[in-house]
């Protein structure tokens, strides 16, 4: 084994070990639950509101294989943990301490830094409102994120946790609908696109 101070990562592969039986098992059974887990739901769109898993299963296979995924907090990070695929380095980037507020800045900043590739971030609405007027700051220094807003009107992860901890004392954590397109329009950021896609979920 290496002194401590002169060892690397590389003398890890040096280190003996007696690999046991069960062990392989354990770790083969959690790697098939894993990829299961993370197999793309169906792609097209069913009746009723916009599902964010019928999202993804849409835009992982259009991505490149050095996509980067960048995220703040709440429960719409869950989509990307979940399905977003890790195959260039890097490929997610959030914060550490979960802060919520971080996606469209941290999309903006990685566009600007590596401009050849394909930059998503998935903000919440809480965090849309929190960030979202960075948009004129991707405008104004040309950075081209693709922002996705999943917008279901509230602090959905506290929420999650009042109706877990207090069962119908929902508090505080409900959004009035920020008007998100509207936003991005005036931001000049929906113009600066040169594809503008800016619909409504909800509406056919
Ligand atoms: C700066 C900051 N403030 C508050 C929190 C606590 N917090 C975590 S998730 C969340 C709600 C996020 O709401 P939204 O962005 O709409 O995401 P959703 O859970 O609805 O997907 C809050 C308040 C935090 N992590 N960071
Ligand atoms: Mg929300």
């Amino acid at each position: 084994m290496a002194d401590a101070g002169h060892g690397s990562v590389h003398d890890l592969a040096k280190i003996e070990l007696p690999v046991k039986d069960e062990w392989k098992a354990r770790t083969a059974r959690m790697r098939s639950e894993q990829e299961s887990f993370a197999a793309l739901p169906p792609a097209t769109p069913t009746a009723g509101p916009a599902r964010m898993d019928t999202l993804m299963a849409n835009l992982v296979p259009a991505l490149p294989t050095d996509a980067m995924i960048t995220l703040g907090a709440g429960e719409h990070t869950n989509l990307a943990h979940r399905y977003f695929p890790s195959q260039g380095h890097a490929s997610m980037i959030s914060a550490r301490n979960g802060s919520m507020g971080y996606s469209i800045p941290s999309a903006i900043a990685a566009s600007l830094e590596y401009p050849g590739r394909r930059i998503v971030t998935i903000a919440g609405d809480g965090e849309f409102l929190m960030n979202g007027q960075e948009l004129a700051t991707a405008a104004q220094y040309g950075a081209t994120p693709l922002v996705i807003v999943m917008d279901n009107q509230e602090y959905g992860t506290i929420r999650s946790h009042q109706e877990r901890q207090y069962p119908d004392r929902v508090s505080g954590t409900q959004l009035k609908k920020p008007g998100i397109c509207a936003h991005g329009t005036s931001l000049w950021w929906i113009r600066h696109q040169s594809r503008p896609r800016c619909r409504h979920p909800y509406r056919k």
